[in-house]
């Protein structure tokens, strides 16, 4: 951690959530959009990052991504570390409280079941889930990222709690292990250094290898392909080192734009890596900007897609990188902000040996 100090690390714990938030609002309005225009996103992005005039810009609202988003960070904050039974009230009295945020069809029921069952087994409702398959959906990814700042002293516990965040909803292997990869895309981008240009390979490497350690006992579990992430992210590598760049077609055919875990979170850590350069059709010389509206352009699940690499690219530039005016125009920004903040104090003062 020697090259992120202090400062830059509160930073970088606002560019994560606010990217996430932003992400979530910006894609919000595409979210199952096919072949999306390029001009008119464009012209979207351009409106948007523009002067901010209260009252008289489009406001927009997030969904369910930020809802679960607020509910880890404020659990966090409240106990001091994962606390699933707290989590888990708190998903459902956000839920009962503000269901209208397009949440998935099928978590619905985890939220019901949890609350009949008065919170006994936090993780019992979510095995129920699809005839007992549980969910693969990236739902437990999309909320990820105040977990992964939260734990970024120590990776063996930040997956260990990942994976147990991710139970309360989401108990099928691609779903936990979904998670797990966008927590350490997070991870990995915190640790990096903004102010150098970023090693894309070397940081799908490091994802390769993590994902090696996760990936090793899952003969016998049903699935294809034993190692379905590792494949993902070998396409990334692929896509990267195509000479011409690869096309809108080819992602979207390889690494999917849906709302499986397995084909939406790898997908966003592309847009994430592909976004250190230009990409054609996107005018912009801001690299937080280009990974969204390249999320977004890609269609499908574009909340959450964008979501999901807006968390990562927040976490590698911090919140200095993020235009203001996007800022202000997402709900809850404010909040979003003051979350981060207690999320760093109560990291810090754990590690530190203050916390509980
Ligand atoms: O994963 P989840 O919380 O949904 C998150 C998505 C994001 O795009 C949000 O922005 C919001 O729009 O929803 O919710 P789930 O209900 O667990 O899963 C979402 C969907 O994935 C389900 O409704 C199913 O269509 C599909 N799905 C599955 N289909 C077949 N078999 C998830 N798991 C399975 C499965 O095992
Ligand atoms: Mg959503
Ligand atoms: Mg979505």
């Amino acid at each position: 951690m020697a090259i992120v100090d202090g400062l830059l690390l509160a930073a970088k714990f606002r560019g994560g959530l606010l990217g996430s938030l932003i992400g979530d609002c910006l894609g919000a309005p595409y979210e199952g959009d096919v072949n999306i225009s390029k001009v008119v996103l464009q012209q979207y992005f351009n409106k948007l990052g523009g002067s901010y005039t209260a009252n008289k810009v489009p406001y927009k609202p997030y969904t369910d991504d930020t809802a679960m988003t607020k509910c880890v960070a404020s659990s966090l904050i409240a106990k001091g570390g994962l606390d699933p039974q707290d989590l888990a009230k708190r998903f459902v009295v956000e839920y009962f409280n503000d269901p209208r945020r397009g949440y998935g069809h099928n978590v619905k029921d985890v939220f019901s079941k949890l609350r009949a069952q008065k919170f006994e087994d936090p993780f019992g409702p979510a095995r129920e889930q699809f005839d007992g398959a549980g969910s693969l959906g990236n739902g437990a990814a999309m909320r990820i990222a105040p977990l992964a700042l939260f734990y970024h002293q120590n990776y063996e516990e930040l997956v260990e709690k990942a994976k147990l965040s991710a139970q309360i909803t989401h108990t099928h292997k691609l779903g936990v292990d979904g998670t797990v990869l966008q927590a350490a895309a997070v991870y990995q981008s915190l640790q990096a250094n903004p102010k150098q240009n970023l090693d894309v390979k070397e940081f799908s490497k490091g994802l390769l290898q993590k994902m090696a350690a996760i990936e090793k006992d899952e003969e016998g579990l049903g699935l294809d392909d034993p190692h379905p992430y590792q494949t993902q992210l070998k396409i990334i590598q692929d896509l990267l080192a195509k000479e011409d760049g690869a096309t809108d077609r080819d992602v979207q055919k390889l690494l999917g734009n849906s709302v499986a875990a397995q084909f939406s979170v790898p997908t966003a850590i592309f847009c994430f890596l592909r976004a250190q350069e230009s990409i054609p059709d996107i005018e912009t010389e801001n690299p937080f900007q280009r990974t969204i509206q390249y999320a977004i352009s890609l269609g499908g699940d574009t909340d959450t897609i964008a979501s999901v690499a807006g968390a990562i690219a927040g976490a590698f530039y911090g919140s200095s990188v993020i235009n203001d005016s996007f800022i202000k125009h997402c709900e809850s920004s404010e909040e979003i902000i003051k979350l981060a903040d207690e999320l760093y104090d109560a990291s810090i003062a754990r590690s530190a040996g203050k916390g509980s």
